[in-house]
């Protein structure tokens, strides 16, 4: 697995190039979710794609930017699930962005993520790799390098509330769980990128980030296997949780198409508790 990693680094260094130097403008495609693509979506796919076209340990490549899956290896023995830019339509207000991968192996499910990646694209390119053991590594990029930061470990509660998803189209016990938050002291942290969101979060010790079902979307807006699942792992190995609306872990969704999406809720324990609470969850 370790050549992945390192594959994953040197595409971070090329994805941050791009951001910095490509034109940000739309191309002329969409995504298989139906939403139009940037010009960086496309390059950032690209990269990705040829990188782990020479990284023989993987067999087949699931991209958020793709329909269906590219088989690469026959041999290899894992499939990468990933989102090459996310919240690339923040890129021309110059704010932070990411990419997030998931490392399968066997079916395309929670309980086969053996780890994870994200790259936070900020005022400085940061690394976190997460496997099934131990607390999730912080890396940060250092004259073309990077180097090891720590472990990333959250505290029980946190103060930071990053609360998704259109406001006018919340339930109303998901409205009042949100606003109880608030009313208990909690600040809105929310850019609209779940990687420097959910990063904030895990690196400041706690709080909740949510992204419920709404009535115009009931199953949510973030996909499983790129986005949602790798974070997953994130947050309960840093000491804390993750669950869908249901109060099922994320770490354990079965998607029955690669472009599935899913309520989901990342938090330190306290924040989870409540939501549960507030959701009529059984605890
Ligand atoms: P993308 O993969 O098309 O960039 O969309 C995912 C992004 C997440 O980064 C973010 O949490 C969410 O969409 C924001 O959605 P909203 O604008 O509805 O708050
Ligand atoms: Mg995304």
């Amino acid at each position: 697995m370790q050549s992945i990693f390192e594959t994953i680094k040197r595409v971070a260094f090329e994805i941050d190039e791009a951001i910095k130097t490509e034109d940000l403008g739309y191309s002329d495609s969409e995504n298989s979710s139906g939403e139009d693509q940037l010009k960086l979506d496309v390059r950032s796919d690209l990269i990705i794609e040829k990188a782990f076209a020479t990284t023989p340990v993987v067999k087949n490549l699931v991209s958020e930017e793709k329909e269906g899956v590219l088989e690469l290896n026959p041999e290899g023995r894992y499939t990468i699930c990933y989102d090459p830019l996310d919240g690339s339509s923040l890129v021309d207000v110059n704010l932070s962005v990411g990419s997030i991968f998931g490392i399968y192996e066997g079916a395309l499910q929670g309980e086969n993520l053996v780890a994870s990646a994200y790259v936070v694209y900020g005022p400085r390119i940061e690394l976190v790799i997460a496997t099934r053991k131990g607390r999730p590594q912080l890396y940060r990029a250092v004259q073309g390098e990077f180097r090891h930061i720590g472990e990333i470990t959250m505290g029980e509660k946190g103060k930071l509330n990053a609360p998704g998803g259109t406001q006018q189209n919340w339930c109303d016990y998901h409205k009042s769980f949100i606003d109880d938050l608030f009313a208990e002291g909690y600040r809105l942290r929310y850019s609209g990128g779940m990687v420097p969101d959910l990063h904030q979060i895990m690196l400041k010790g706690g709080g909740l980030f949510s992204y419920p079902g709404t009535s115009d979307k009931p199953h949510g807006k973030l996909r499983q296997l790129f986005e949602v699942i790798p974070f997953a792992l994130m947050y309960e190995r840093s000491g804390g949780e993750a669950i869908d609306n249901k109060g099922r872990r994320l770490l354990e969704l079965v998607p029955t198409h690669p472009h599935d999406t899913s309520p989901c809720f990342f938090g330190s324990k306290y924040e989870i508790a409540k939501l549960k609470t507030a959701y009529g969850i059984d605890a």
